[in-house]
């Protein structure tokens, strides 16, 4: 797969550019989905002056953070430089001179920082509700399946099923695989299409397919390449409390490996918490092993308000216990995911500003 690399000097003599675009969360499907569906479109294409570029709208950096797509793309012999991140390619000077055209992948109404190109959607593929955008696209394949991978090999083995090699092959069946849950009907993500479609890939293929699976499954959850500052932005969200700022990151390793990766653990959450000039870091921590549990780390500003915040906490029923860790606690209630304890942290914040 050597295609794609990013050349300035063809964009540059293109006739029309066309950006295979991906969606904001710029996961495994939205990212495999564009670079096969930007490969096979150059290849189907007969006009050698389009050009057909896989686009992911996230900083390049955090292209890292995916690490089940770091490894499966290393995997499939992609480098990071077949896909374009936000800000690495402007497409106003090609909407100008008219050589600009879309294709939405993963998603099908552009998010907000690409409207003003509404009018050059041209293609949408994508398995998500059907928001009606877009009348003018040529190609509407939106279909509630499983996995954008699956329309995506599709339209492959249907145009141009020799030029499958078994390395994209390998692509296109593991994002299946992921997104379906190992094609398991219990987890209520396969459709008939979904299982047609990889049962095609996996000779192709050419690999164990529970292999396959198990692996990506540990590789998304293997953070060990990652710092604790990727770590934190990774599952990351930010809040207003009136004038309080906060915000609330998710890490899937336990306090105690985390410390033994990271010496410097406190003072970097600090680090963060300051960058973004936040009151208050919530960090909640989950994990399996030996079997599930939760902890809370806590940094900010005023050791007051965090002495309050937990108290508060507490009597809502979220037990935590100090652990030896600056702002560190066990959190005894396992239920308190981030979906019901960030509205109690927001609660609190807004009615301790009065
Ligand atoms: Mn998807």
């Amino acid at each position: 797969m050597n295609l794609l690399t990013l050349d300035r000097n063809r964009i540059s003599k293109a006739g029309k550019v066309c950006i295979v675009m991906g969606n904001e969360a710029a996961d495994l499907d939205s990212m495999a989905s564009s670079v096969l569906y930007a490969l096979l479109k150059s290849r189907v294409d007969p006009d050698p002056s389009h050009i057909y570029l896989p686009f992911a709208p996230i900083p390049k950096e955090d292209f890292k953070l995916r690490t089940e797509a770091v490894y499966l793309f290393k995997e499939a012999g992609v480098g990071q430089d077949a896909l374009l991140f936000a800000g690495e390619l402007e497409l106003h000077p090609l909407q100008k001179d008219g050589r600009l055209s879309l294709i939405l992948m993963d998603h099908n109404k552009l998010s907000k920082d690409y409207t003003a190109y509404e009018g050059f959607v041209e293609e949408i593929i994508d398995h998500h509700k059907d928001e009606g955008c877009y009348a003018q696209a040529k190609v509407r394949k939106i279909e509630p399946v499983g996995s954008t991978c699956t329309l995506v090999a599709e339209e492959y083995l249907r145009l141009a099923p020799q030029l499958l090699s078994r390395r994209e092959a390998m692509l296109l069946l593991g994002t299946i695989l992921l997104d379906t849950v190992n094609l398991d009907p219990k987890a209520g993500r396969v459709t008939p299409k979904d299982t047609e479609i990889a049962n095609t890939l996996k000779p192709k293929a050419s690999i164990d397919s529970n292999t396959l699976f198990e692996t990506l499954q540990r590789e998304k959850f293997n953070v060990s390449d990652l710092t604790t500052a990727d770590l934190l932005r990774k599952d990351y969200k930010e809040y207003m409390a009136g004038k309080i700022r906060y915000g609330m990151s998710t890490v899937l390793i336990s306090l105690d490996t985390w410390k033994k990766k990271d010496p410097l653990l406190q003072r970097e959450l600090e680090a963060y918490r300051r960058e973004r000039k936040l009151d208050l870091l919530v960090v909640m921590i989950a994990y399996t092993e030996p079997k599930f549990q939760r902890e809370l780390v806590l940094s900010g500003e005023s050791e007051t308000l965090i002495a309050s915040l937990v108290e508060y906490l507490n009597a809502k029923g979220a037990q935590l216990v100090p652990i030896g860790f600056p702002g560190g606690y066990t959190q005894g209630n396992a239920e308190y995911s981030r979906k019901k304890l960030q509205p109690l942290v927001q609660e609190f914040l807004a009615s301790s500003v009065g």
